[in-house]
């Protein structure tokens, strides 16, 4: 444990509001990918995911279905918590906001903040969007027929004027500048050049951090002023703290705030970086090692969303392509961080048909079933080098993309690899030789490597398929060297993925 090296992988924790759809699942596969990559090569992983529970948005949704809050959201929450047991999201922890520890933690860093003199009293007035869970600025919202909109959801902001608290972030807009250029932490660059623009045209507010009790009482109250809740967007990025266990073991949060990975949509990026980086400058925190953005899912251009009721459901994505790896693999393989990424299942069938039938669906059948008829599935080694150089230079590839979080990289040159060996197999012909245990062993050792890269995005199916190989998955960077295995005892392969049954 000593020599362990740890990652902590973080999603947003999303708004309970309505069950999630394939647009949160986006962010939660591939956070989950990355947590299974770093535990497959040998890494001590916390992932950490869950549910946003407090503030306006949640405290209204609840009133219009006639529920009581807490018991709205408890439900809500394990409907969430249902979804990713269904896509196998490996979480070590689903953290909710109002989880006691999470809720006691919040109080202490307010008072903390308190005491260290970066909260003071005030009068705020603006414009508010309640499902965004922020105000907008002169500069920011639209006008249409002379009523300020919200720019993401286009709907009537509300007018606030009220008392408040403001956390002074102004102090920290030089940090927070400095830790944009300088630090490399924000993933793809292009979302640090963002900010630093916006932050450099209008500067750094300070944050209205608290809301009156009469307008939003469906939160966690302020522990210097008890008529008063905590900003539900303070309270939500705090999540991070509890979950790295900022309170409870030292020891153990050191280890993974150092190596965070955290996961997020260009939405929810401001939030993120103005305003987190400057409340962990404020404890005295380093910001986190990686924070990965991506674009949106969208539809015919559209960002997809509840409120714009547009979205794809996840059971239709599983009924769909018959299992969660499938839906998992196609997540994956259209993952984009710089740009949105339009939701076509014309393109996900192809990519079903295309990469998983046809490609390694198709090699795995193959391969096998020449293993079985040619050696009685025992085949031992005896390496082609002329195709394990080139299936270990894309090997090493894909590893290299993995730890750059480059999913869609990652798994396109996992394909290649396929490729090659389908293309291999053309060429060598086994099946019209008298003893190609060469070719055999080689082809098998590129099903393996394949199998073992696509391991974090397919765990059921590869794992199905290493078992068929006879062998089992280890947890280090070794087993990717091509001629690891000694002896293949191959058995009979299922049918990894069905055809499509046209809808
Ligand atoms: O913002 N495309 O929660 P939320 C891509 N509670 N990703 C999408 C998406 C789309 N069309 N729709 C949703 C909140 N997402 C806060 C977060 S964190 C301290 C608090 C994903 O339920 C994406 O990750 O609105 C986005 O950032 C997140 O869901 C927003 O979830």
């Amino acid at each position: 444990m000593e020599n362990a090296k740890y990652v902590y992988v973080t999603t947003p924790i999303y708004y309970p509001n309505d069950k999630p759809h394939l647009g949160h699942a986006y962010t939660t596969v591939l956070a989950d990918i990355v947590s299974r990559w770093y535990r497959l090569i040998g890494y001590e992983v916390f992932f950490l995911t869950g549910t946003d529970e407090h503030g306006a948005k949640l405290q209204k949704e609840a009133e219009k279905r006639g529920r009581d809050p807490k018991s709205f959201v408890d439900e809500m929450s394990s409907i969430f918590k249902d979804y990713w047991r269904k896509l196998d999201i490996s979480f070590n922890r689903f953290i909710r906001t109002t989880d006691e520890d999470h809720e006691a933690l919040v109080r202490n860093v307010l008072n903390l903040l308190n005491e260290r003199g970066y909260i003071y009293r005030g009068m705020y007035k603006g414009w508010y969007c309640t499902a965004c869970e922020r105000y907008y600025s002169d500069r920011e919202y639209v006008v249409e027929n002379n009523t300020p909109l919200c720019p993401i959801h286009r709907r009537p902001l509300e007018l606030v004027e009220e008392e408040t608290y403001f956390l002074k972030l102004s102090q920290f807009k030089d940090a927070v500048l400095k830790i944009l250029k300088e630090a490399d932490v924000v993933y793809p660059k292009q979302y640090a050049d963002e900010v630093i623009s916006k932050i450099e045209l209008e500067g750094l507010q300070d944050l209205s951090i608290a809301r009156p009790k009469e307008r939003v009482s469906w939160g966690i109250e302020l522990p210097f002023d008890s008529r008063f809740t905590v900003y539900v967007w303070i309270d939500a990025l705090l999540n991070y703290l509890t979950g790295a266990g900022l309170d409870k073991n030292e020891k153990q949060f050191k280890n993974l705030w150092s190596n965070s990975i955290q996961f997020i949509g260009k939405d929810i990026l401001w939030f993120h970086t103005a305003i987190w980086f400057s409340l962990l400058l404020m404890l005295g925190l380093p910001p986190p090692k990686k924070l990965v953005v991506h674009g949106y899912l969208t539809v015919k251009g559209i960002k997809m969303g509840k409120s714009t009721g547009n979205v794809t459901s996840i059971d239709d994505m599983i009924a769909r392509y018959g299992s969660s790896d499938a839906v998992r693999f196609i997540i994956a393989r259209i993952a984009n961080f710089e740009k949105d990424s339009e939701v076509s299942w014309d393109i996900y069938d192809s990519i079903y048909m295309g990469d998983l039938v046809n490609n390694y669906g198709n090699l795995v059948r193959r391969v096998t079933s020449l293993a079985i008829k040619i050696f009685g599935g025992v085949v031992k080694k005896e390496v082609d080098y002329e195709h394990a150089k080139k299936v270990e230079s894309l090997t090493q590839k894909a590893i290299e993309h993995y730890n750059n979080i480059r999913i869609a990289e990652a798994v396109k040159t996992t394909l290649d690899i396929a490729h090659e060996t389908n293309a291999y197999l053309n060429k060598q012909e086994p099946w019209n030789k008298e003893n190609p245990v060469e070719t055999i062993y080689s082809a098998l050792e590129s099903i393996r490597l394949a199998s073992l890269l696509l391991h974090p995005i397919m765990p059921n199916i590869t794992s199905q398929i290493i078992n068929v190989l006879g062998i089992s998955t280890e947890k280090s960077l070794k087993q990717f060297m091509f001629g690891y295995i000694n002896e293949y005892r191959v058995k009979e392969a299922p049918i990894p993925f069905k055809k499509l049954s046209m809808k």
